[in-house]
C-alpha cells in the first residue's frame, strides 16, 4: 500500500524550517463567490479584511457571533519570502478544518479535504528559484460544511437566508480555520520521503529483562534524478547519542542488544509520570558515494525521528500486555478545545496538558474524537503516556454505513492517520470510530470491511472502534481486537440514581464478556457533568459531590473484574474518564453557556473535586504491579 507518511518537519544539516505562524489576512466568504471572483489572484483579499492568528480556530477570536458560527468558506492569504538557498521548498499544513484549497502565487497548489490531519506541497515551481529571493503569497480558501460524506458528518439546513444551521451528529462545536501550524521547510532535489519503523520483536530472558530487539524499517526515497552512487545509512543512537546499530540497507532490521525499553509511565515503581521514557534516535543519512573512499561521503539529506520507543504490545483474550507485562489504561480523555484558541495548537496548552496528566498520575487518553497534533504524541512518547489514537468517524448513522463515499473517506483517513503516527511509541491502539451507530444492520459490513482493511496497515497495534450500542445488538465488533464501551448509567440513563451504577456497569462487562470471551474490554467513557462551586449533600447531579460519588461508583466494579487486581480471571484492561477538561459545544439546553462540563478540570486548566479522587485512585492503581 502507498503510504506517505509526511515526515513531521524535522531541521537538519539539509533541511532549513520556516514557521509561517503569525497574523494573516483573513475575510469570511458568505456568498462562496471568492473563487469565482479569482480573489487567489489578487494582491489583497477584497475587503473587508482583518487579522487572524494561525494556528487558530477563528470562531471565538473576535466579539462576533457571525464569525463564531460562520457556516462556508472562509480566506485567509499572506506574503513571505523565500532565500533561494535551497533546490526544493514543501509549503505544510499541519491542519485545516475542513475543505481547503491553498494558492502559491496565484496557482492551485494543492488542495484537502478532512480536518486533523497534514498536507502538503512541494512550491518550488511557483517560486522563481533563480533569483536570490522570491517574493512569495499564499491564498487559503477553507470551508468548514460538513456533509453526509465528510468525516464527521454533518447536515446543513438552510430555513431562510439568514438562517443556516450546521447538524453536528456529535457532542463538540466545529470549531475551524487554520488550526494547526504553517510551516514551509527545504530538502535537497532528492530526499528522504518516508521512514516506518516497527519496534515489534524482543526478545527476554527469564528474568524479564530484555536481551535483545529486532527493529525492521523500510525508507523511501522521493525525488528524481536519482544517481547510482545514492547510498543510505541508517544508525540507531542511544539517549547518550551513541550509535548502537546501524544498517546500509533501505529496508531492513537493526539488532539492539540489551536495549532499553519504552514503557509507560507507573509500569514500574522507579518511574513516575514525570519523568522521561527511555527514547532513541533514528537518524537516516542520504549520500553519494561516488568514489569508493568514505572520505568524499557527499550528504544529500539527513533527517532523525528523535522519538523512537522499543516496545511491544501484545493482546491475550483478557490482557492488554506491553513488553510482555500486563497494562491498565487509567486517565481521562480529552478534546483539543481551550479558550479563545477553539482547536487551534497552542504549546502553553499542551504542556500543561502532560503536567496535568503527570500531577494525575494517568497513563493513558484516547485522541477523542480525531487525531490530535503530531506534538501530543512527541510529548506522550517522552512522558510515557498511553495513546488511542483515533480517527474523526464520529457520528456516524445507517446511512453512513450505506455510502462508498464514506468508506473511501474512512480508508483514506485511516491512511493518513496510522502513516503519520505509527512511528510513536506511545500508541498503542488504534480506534477506528466513535460511537458509530453499530447496531443497524448494515454496520456490519461496512466494519467487516473497515477492519480487513486497517489491520495490515495497523503498524503492530490492535484495532478497534468505540461503542455506544448494547452488547447483543452490535454487529461490528467483532471483526476487531478489543471492546471498547462508552456508558453512562447515572447520567443519560437512570439520572440521579447513583445507587444503581454498581450493578449496572457489572452486569454490562459480564454481558460483553459472555458475548466475546476472546476480547479484553476497556471502559472508553464515563463521566457526569459538573459546575465547579456547585454542592449538595446528599450529591445531587450537576455538583460537585455528585461527580465524586459518580465516579467512584463506576471504580469497585472496575476493580472486580480488574486484569491486574485478578491476573486470572480478570479481564477488564482500563479506564478512561469522560473528559479531563470541560470542553466547547454547540449551544443547546443541556449545555449551559456551551461548554460540555463533564471535565475533571475547568476548561481554564483549574482541578474540580473530582480531580483529587482521580489522582488519589490512579496512584493506588499504580502500586498494583
Ligand atoms: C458520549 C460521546 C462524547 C460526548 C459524551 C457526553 O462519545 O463525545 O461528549 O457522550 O455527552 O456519548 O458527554
Amino acid at each position: 500500500c502507498a503510504v506517505n507518511g509526511l515526515l513531521y518537519p524535522a531541521e537538519s544539516e539539509t533541511r532549513q524550517i520556516r514557521s509561517l505562524d503569525g497574523l494573516w489576512q483573513f475575510r469570511l466568504d458568505e456568498d462562496g463567490v471568492g473563487e469565482t471572483e479569482q480573489w487567489f489572484a489578487k494582491p489583497n483579499l477584497p475587503q473587508p479584511t482583518i487579522l487572524m492568528p494561525v494556528p487558530a480556530s477563528y470562531n471565538d477570536i473576535t466579539q462576533n457571533i457571525t464569525i463564531h458560527r460562520h457556516i462556508g468558506w472562509v480566506w485567509y492569504a499572506r506574503d513571505f519570502f523565500i532565500h533561494n538557498t535551497a533546490p526544493r521548498w514543501v509549503l505544510r499544513f499541519q491542519a485545516a478544518h475542513y475543505e481547503t484549497h491553498v494558492w502559491v502565487n496565484g496557482q492551485s497548489a494543492m488542495n484537502h479535504s478532512g480536518g486533523h490531519l497534514p498536507f502538503e506541497a512541494d512550491i518550488t515551481r511557483f517560486i522563481s528559484i533563480n533569483e536570490s529571493y522570491s517574493k512569495v503569497r499564499a491564498v487559503v480558501a477553507i470551508n468548514n460544511t460538513l456533509t453526509s460524506t465528510t468525516l464527521p458528518p454533518g447536515y446543513l439546513h438552510i430555513y431562510n437566508p439568514t438562517y443556516r444551521y450546521l447538524e453536528t451528529p456529535f457532542d463538540f462545536f466545529n470549531y475551524a480555520g487554520i488550526d494547526r501550524s504553517v510551516i514551509l521547510y527545504s530538502t535537497s532535489n532528492i530526499y528522504i520521503q518516508d521512514i516506518a519503523i516497527d519496534t515489534q520483536s524482543i526478545n527476554f530472558d527469564n528474568q524479564h529483562v530484555a536481551t535483545s530487539a529486532i527493529l525492521t524499517y523500510s525508507i523511501t526515497i522521493g525525488g528524481t534524478n536519482r544517481a547510482n552512487s545514492l547510498r543510505v545509512l541508517i544508525e540507531l543512537l542511544d539517549a547518550n547519542g551513541i550509535v548502537v546499530a546501524n544498517n546500509t540497507d533501505s529496508q531492513s532490521r537493526l539488532v539492539v542488544n540489551k536495549p532499553n525499553l519504552w514503557e509507560p509511565c507507573g509500569m514500574n515503581h522507579t518511574h513516575p509520570c514525570t519523568e522521561e521514557s527511555y527514547l532513541y534516535t533514528l537518524q537516516v543519512t542520504l549520500y553519494n558515494d561516488a568514489s569508493s573512499s568514505s572520505s568524499s561521503m557527499n550528504v544529500v539529506d539527513i533527517y532523525r525521528i528523535s522519538h523512537i520507543g522499543i516496545r511491544t504490545i501484545r493482546l491475550t483474550d483478557s490482557k492488554f500486555l506491553v513488553n510482555e507485562r500486563p497494562f491498565y489504561f487509567h486517565g481521562a480523555n480529552a478534546h483539543e478545545d481551550s479558550d479563545i484558541r477553539g482547536k487551534g495548537f497552542d504549546r502553553v496548552i499542551l504542556t500543561k496538558h502532560f503536567n496535568l496528566y503527570g500531577w494525575l498520575h494517568g497513563n493513558a487518553f484516547r485522541t477523542s474524537h480525531y487525531p490530535y497534533a503530531d506534538e501530543f504524541y512527541q510529548m506522550a512518547d517522552r512522558f510515557g503516556i498511553a495513546i488511542i489514537g483515533e480517527t474523526p468517524a464520529v457520528g456516524l448513522s445507517a446511512t453512513q454505513f450505506v455510502s462508498q463515499a464514506t468508506l473511501d473517506h474512512h480508508k483514506q483517513v485511516v491512511i493518513e492517520m496510522i502513516s503519520r503516527d505509527r512511528n510513536h511509541p506511545s500508541v498503542l491502539m488504534w480506534s477506528l470510530a466513535n460511537e458509530p451507530k453499530s447496531d443497524a444492520p448494515s454496520a456490519k459490513e461496512y466494519f467487516s470491511t473497515l477492519a480487513n482493511f486497517t489491520r495490515p496497515l495497523a503498524a503492530g497495534r490492535p484495532i478497534t472502534y468505540v461503542i455506544s450500542a448494547s452488547y447483543n445488538g452490535d454487529q461490528g465488533i467483532q471483526f476487531f481486537d478489543m471492546i471498547c464501551v462508552n456508558r453512562y448509567f447515572g447520567w443519560y440513563s437512570e439520572p440521579g440514581r447513583l445507587d444503581q451504577i454498581p450493578w449496572l456497569v457489572s452486569q454490562e462487562l459480564a454481558n460483553w464478556r459472555r458475548r466475546f470471551p476472546n476480547k479484553p474490554i476497556l471502559m472508553s467513557e464515563y463521566g457526569a457533568d459538573t459546575v465547579p462551586g456547585l454542592h449538595n449533600d446528599p450529591s445531587f447531579m450537576f455538583t460537585e459531590e455528585y461527580q465524586n460519588d459518580f465516579l467512584s461508583a463506576y471504580h469497585g466494579s472496575f476493580d472486580n473484574v480488574s486484569s491486574i487486581i485478578h491476573p486470572d480471571t480478570g479481564y477488564f484492561v482500563g479506564e478512561l474518564v469522560w473528559n479531563m477538561f470541560d470542553f466547547a459545544t454547540e449551544q443547546s439546553i443541556n449545555r449551559v453557556a456551551g461548554l460540555n462540563r463533564k471535565g475533571l478540570f475547568t476548561r481554564q486548566r483549574q482541578p474540580k473535586a473530582a480531580a483529587f479522587i482521580m489522582k488519589n485512585r490512579y496512584e493506588q492503581l499504580e502500586l498494583i504491579r
